[in-house]
């Protein structure tokens, strides 16, 4: 069963920004889909919990420069 987030996202300013998270979290084993919003600064992601966590979620888009804000 997959499980859903929404996660505040912080530092994101333009287009490519939205590309870079949401590529970054598509890259992550056991994300299923991630669709970044850059209007309300929120990823939307479907993911299977016995690959990954919001620990883990957290983690890329922490490292990918931008900011886990917490989830809705
Ligand atoms: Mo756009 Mo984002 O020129 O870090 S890529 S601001």
């Amino acid at each position: 069963k997959f499980e859903k987030a929404v996660i505040k996202v912080g530092g994101m300013t333009c287009a490519s920004c939205v590309q870079t998270v949401q590529k970054a979290l598509q890259t992550l084993d056991g994300v299923i889909s991630a669709d970044v919003n850059l209007s309300n600064e929120r990823a939307y992601i479907t993911y299977n919990p016995s690959l990954v966590d919001i620990k883990k979620i957290r983690d890329v888009i922490d490292n990918a420069g931008y900011q886990f804000l917490g989830t809705d």
